[in-house]
């Protein structure tokens, strides 16, 4: 498997920029002077979107410009729309997003919501073919429309742009990789924004197969990174369970969603991110470098059906990492060590379903299978092994499919994933009751909205954008504080989803939310119905069991009595 990784938003990059780091140190000046090509470790290929073109441009000199034809490069996506063409001015008039602001607002409905305007506003689509045909994007041999795909008929350029430059990299667009590794921070607005909008527009295009895997990094809890992010606690936790969320429910989403938590690397490194973002790399070499053993040689599409075999939502996977000197026979103290102090985020391995373990170094597979399986009880054809050629230590990472449920108590312990879940939802619930104005860019005093060069975000949504805000968070029954979210909306669906992890079930997000709607005209009931469909019924027969467990009774025993 040879990853593309794209990393987006200012975490997303830094870590990027980690696994892109010229092998060529010592003679980067002369690479650059000679034209020399620029050689990442395992050659691997990768690409930084952002949305924001000062920092982009000014405060980092790692990515260049992509559209100037930089290698490594950075692309921001707003930038296919024209400034100030009918595009910008439509949706600035119709909902009162600003689709050009420079870095974005930090939260993730913002990208969501344009998004899906793109997505179902079919007066937008048509104004879009039309500016774009005229600017020549149709036509145009270099730049973001370029990549031999022509102008779709009904573009969304944010999405459309950031997509084409990603394919050339992929085996769908004659590159090499075959699979992408997005890598965003859950808790910013540019990288829990566009995570979900670009995985959707990657399947949407009919690219079902193609493998996409997620690392996200959840943001810490405190203050810290507050000033560094303009964001508070609150806010940056909202960020993360929206992302969260929409990851979770999309049954064709992402192939594997791998979990860190900044909070574990607190811990580990304090307030320093360089440091975090080194050890993520480093972590994650086991399962991205080349010189797998010979034999051993996965291929993206099988690591992608692997990784959701038998699970009909994307799968949450904990990283555990552990690296010692070489010795002999280390399989047993790999396993014991990553178990005990390797973990990247909360979980109770028990508790997963499956595992992939990736190792570098003389490692026996069934030792492996054999020490991880006593261990966790997972059967060993559970387990899946792989292993790459090492050049120093010995180094595990053990990947553990949904390692969370079936115990009610575990929400109360520390260190579980059920635990850090409930905090996240608890805050985002808080922020969201205490600062609903927020939700629709208005209040006064709300520190959040200035951005970093201390102008206020001059977001209004109008009347419809309101209102699509507000059936998307609060349902019919709207905001009424201190008592929200009773019976449907996303906010109902979180109190739902911390019910389910206090509660032990699994799993425990469930059902796909839009803000804007799609025509429910045939034509598209026909086209995505059959998914939602599918969705409305599980969910009434939920509803049905639900009540029925409240009787006292279940449908077993009715239709026995029935007959
Ligand atoms: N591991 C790691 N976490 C970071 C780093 N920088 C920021 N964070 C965390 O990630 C969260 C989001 O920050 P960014 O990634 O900068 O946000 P963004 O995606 O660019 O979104 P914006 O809000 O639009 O800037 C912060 O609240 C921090 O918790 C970093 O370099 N490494
Ligand atoms: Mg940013």
């Amino acid at each position: 498997m040879k990853l593309c990784i794209v990393g987006i938003g200012g975490a997303g990059g830094k870590v990027c920029q980690e696994f892109l780091g010229n092998e060529d140190l010592d003679f980067r000046l002369i690479s650059r002077i000679t034209g020399a090509e620029h050689i990442s470790p395992g050659m691997i290929k990768g690409i930084w979107l952002e949305a924001d073109k000062s920092d982009a441009k000014n405060i980092q000199h790692f990515f260049g410009d992509l559209t100037e034809g930089a290698y490594p490069g950075f692309f921001i996506p707003h930038d296919a729309v024209p400034d100030g063409s009918e595009i910008h001015i439509h949706v600035k008039e119709k909902y009162g997003y600003d689709v050009k602001k420079q870095g974005f607002v930090r939260d993730a409905q913002y990208l969501k919501a344009i998004f899906e305007i793109f997505d179902t506003d079919e007066e937008l689509q048509e104004t879009s073919a039309r500016v774009l045909k005229s600017v020549g994007c149709m036509d145009a041999s270099v730049g973001p429309f370029s990549q031999g795909q022509g102008l779709k008929d009904k573009p969304n350029p944010i999405f459309d742009s950031a997509w084409n430059v990603i394919r050339p990299y992929t085996t769908l667009g004659g590159g090499e990789c075959d699979g992408i590794l997005f890598i965003v921070s859950f808790g910013g607005g540019t990288g829990t924004g566009f995570i979900n909008p670009i995985i959707n527009h990657i399947r949407n295009e009919g690219k079902a197969d193609y493998p996409v895997f997620v690392l996200g990094i959840l943001t810490e809890l405190g203050d810290f990174a507050d000033l560094a992010q303009f964001s508070k606690e609150g806010r940056r936790n909202l960020a993360a369970i929206s992302a969260i969320y929409d990851l979770c429910t999309r049954s064709d989403g992402a192939n594997g969603i791998i979990l860190v938590d900044n909070h574990v690397l607190v811990d580990k490194f304090g307030t320093n991110y360089t440091a975090y973002n080194k050890f993520i790399y480093k972590a994650l070499q086991p399962m991205v470098a080349g010189r797998d053993y010979p034999g051993e040689v996965p291929v993206g599409m099988a690591m992608a059906q692997n990784f959701s075999l038998g699970v009909s939502r994307p799968p949450l996977f904990v990283p555990l990492y552990w690296c010692q000197p070489k010795k002999p026979n280390p399989e047993e103290e790999l396993v014991s060590k990553a178990l005990k102090d390797g973990k990247l985020f909360g979980c109770t391995p028990e508790k997963a379903d499956w595992a992939v373990v990736f190792c570098r170094g003389f490692i026996d597979s069934d030792k492996i299978r054999a020490v991880l399986s006593s261990r966790t009880g997972l059967m060993p054809e559970k387990i899946w092994v792989l292993r790459k050629i090492g050049e120093g230590d010995d180094e595990i990472l053990i990947m553990l499919r949904n390692p969370y449920g079936s115990s009610p108590d575990a929400y109360q312990r520390e260190g579980t994933m059920e635990n850090r879940l409930c905090k996240v939802i608890t805050l985002a619930l808080d922020y969201i009751d205490q600062n609903v104005e927020a939700l629709f860019y208005e209040g006064k005093g709300d520190s959040d909205k200035a951005s970093k060069d201390g102008k206020s975000e001059s977001i209004k949504m109008t009347p419809l954008a309101k209102e699509a805000i507000s059936q998307f968070f609060f349902g019919k029954e709207g905001f009424c504080k201190d008592d929200f979210g009773k019976t449907e909306g996303f906010a109902f669906e979180l109190k739902d989803a911390r019910r389910r992890l206090r509660s032990g079930e699994v799993p425990f997000f469930l059902y796909p939310l839009r803000i804007f709607q799609k025509d429910t005209g045939k034509e598209e009931m026909d086209r995505v119905g059959k998914e939602d469909m599918n969705l409305d019924e599980m969910r009434v027969l939920e509803i049905v069991n639900k009540r029925l467990a409240e009787l006292g009774l279940s449908m077993d025993n009715i239709m026995a009595k029935g007959k």
